[in-house]
């Protein structure tokens, strides 16, 4: 904890109703949605402007203090954890949407904008912001392009960072950047603002962005179909993909799916179940798109790739539909799963599928193993549910050996290690299974450009 002089002089800074240190807030802010941690922060802040960051980062360095960014604290890997009595700096306080451009489709949003809000804002003003994934509601834009999240709409608009068109930073060292400025082309040497996006709060604070928006998509249509094998997963992919113009390609299989159908808000979508379940989202650009998704469903029930299906035929169903899938994670929380994010290139999922179950069924034949995620992009979200025959911190013991097969594995077929939740403190030290020596010694040098007293997020990452 800091010393009772240094917390007086947050308040200085800080009105009284903008620095917390009562538990429950110091409980609340010093966690995100990685269960594993005890949160320990000495203080929370909620700066309103720019120059209230600049003076608790320069306050930070003048004291040795560690700050740690919060944003909608829905990381997965312990990148918003303040375990050691860091002060939180939470963008609470800043949620100001400006500048909107309908020409250049550019809108410019405070660090503490919540993900749902500006895909609201968009849609009011005829456009879409397309990155999309459960948690919406609660992220916030500045913890987004911290992470540079991903979701369930990569395949087609990629990851949060090919939307970042400017940002405003404040650095480890206090100095503030506005970077590009929200221009469409600027070839002038290193592009600082793509080191901010994924940083995960280690070189300084995101306190706003100029982002790009999309055109409204048309009309989706979304279906789901029963796979039996998963080497087949991947040849649906490339028939649907060749005629549609997928927005999402997802994948779940029956045991996950059974958790969602378990709380009874959504149904069984048809009669024929399957080890496994595709979920595909495309966009009716012209008359006859249902058509063209028929005949490719026809042609591969042919091929036996799938054995049932359904197509939406309403924008409640189709939402339904979503549910099977987006509901996973929330239905599974109370059985305090082991959670594991990776990618694998698109094409060896099914290999490496295989190969890692294999290994888990030999190893922890007693655990339940759920497979789902955005297979389109190569992308696998494990999880592995506490039997109740094992206490919690047994159960916790054996994800460390899974963790281990895990990562051993990935690093034979040259995937990556944390494909869209980040590393944070969860994966920091696995960060070689994907990134060099060289790399990591990169990294570390930039780190300390950026934040020479190793104030912004110590721990994380690297
Ligand atoms: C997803 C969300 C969190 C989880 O559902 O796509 O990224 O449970 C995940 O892994
Ligand atoms: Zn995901």
């Amino acid at each position: 904890m800091i010393a009772p002089r240094l917390l007086a002089e947050l308040h200085a800074m800080f009105s009284a109703d903008r620095v917390a240190t009562d538990a429950d807030s110091l409980a609340r802010y010093g966690l995100d949605w990685t269960r594993y941690y005890q949160p320990a922060p000495s203080a929370v802040v909620f700066p309103q402007t720019v120059d209230e960051v600049v003076a608790v980062v320069q306050w930070a360095n003048r004291e040795q203090v560690a700050l740690v960014p919060s944003g909608g604290r829905t990381g997965l890997s312990g990148g918003a954890v303040a375990r050691q009595g860091e002060v939180v700096v939470s963008f609470d306080r800043m949620k100001a949407i400006s500048d909107f451009d309908p020409v250049a489709r550019t809108v410019r949003c405070q660090a503490g904008v919540i993900t749902e809000a500006l895909q609201q804002f968009a849609a009011e003003n005829g456009l879409y912001y397309p990155v999309d994934f459960a948690s919406r509601g609660s992220s916030q834009i500045g913890g987004n392009i911290a992470t540079n999240a991903g979701g369930i709409k990569v395949v087609r608009y990629g990851m949060t960072r090919e939307w970042v068109a400017g940002l405003t930073v404040v650095t480890g060292k206090g100095e503030v950047l506005r970077l590009n400025n929200g221009l469409a082309k600027n070839n002038t040497g290193y592009d600082l603002r793509h080191l901010f996006v994924g940083s995960e709060g280690t070189l300084g604070f995101i306190v706003d962005a100029t982002l790009k928006l999309a055109r409204q998509p048309a009309e989706l249509g979304v279906m789901v179909l029963a796979v039996p094998q998963l080497t087949d997963i991947m040849k649906l992919f490339h028939a649907f993909r060749e005629r549609l113009d997928l927005n999402a390609f997802e994948f779940f299989s029956e045991k996950a799916m059974r958790h969602v159908l378990a709380r009874g808000h959504v149904k069984r979508p048809f009669e024929g179940e399957a080890d496994y379940y595709v979920l595909l989202e495309f966009e009716k650009l012209a008359a006859d798109t249902e058509e063209v998704a028929l005949a490719v469903f026809e042609a591969c029930a042919e091929q036996g790739w799938l054995v049932d299906g359904v197509l939406s035929q309403s924008e409640q169903q189709a939402k339904d539909l979503w549910r099977l899938r987006e509901d996973i994670s929330e239905s599974i929380t109370p059985y305090k799963p082991y959670k594991n994010d990776i990618a694998v290139t698109v094409s060896r999922v099914p290999a490496f599928v295989e190969r890692l179950d294999a290994i888990l069924s030999r190893e922890y034949p007693d655990f339940e193993v759920l497979w789902y995620g955005h297979i389109g992009d190569g992308n696998l979200h494990i999880n592995i549910l506490k039997p109740d025959a094992l206490e919690l911190d047994d159960f916790r013991r054996a994800c460390e050996q899974v963790n281990e097969h895990v990562f051993s594995l990935v690093g034979e077929f040259g995937g990556s290690m944390s494909a869209e939740h980040g590393v944070g403190l969860l994966k920091r030290d696995y960060l070689d299974v994907t990134r060099s020596v060289e790399e990591i010694a990169l990294m570390r040098a930039i780190k300390a450009v950026f934040d020479p007293n190793g104030v912004m997020n110590p721990g994380k990452l690297l």
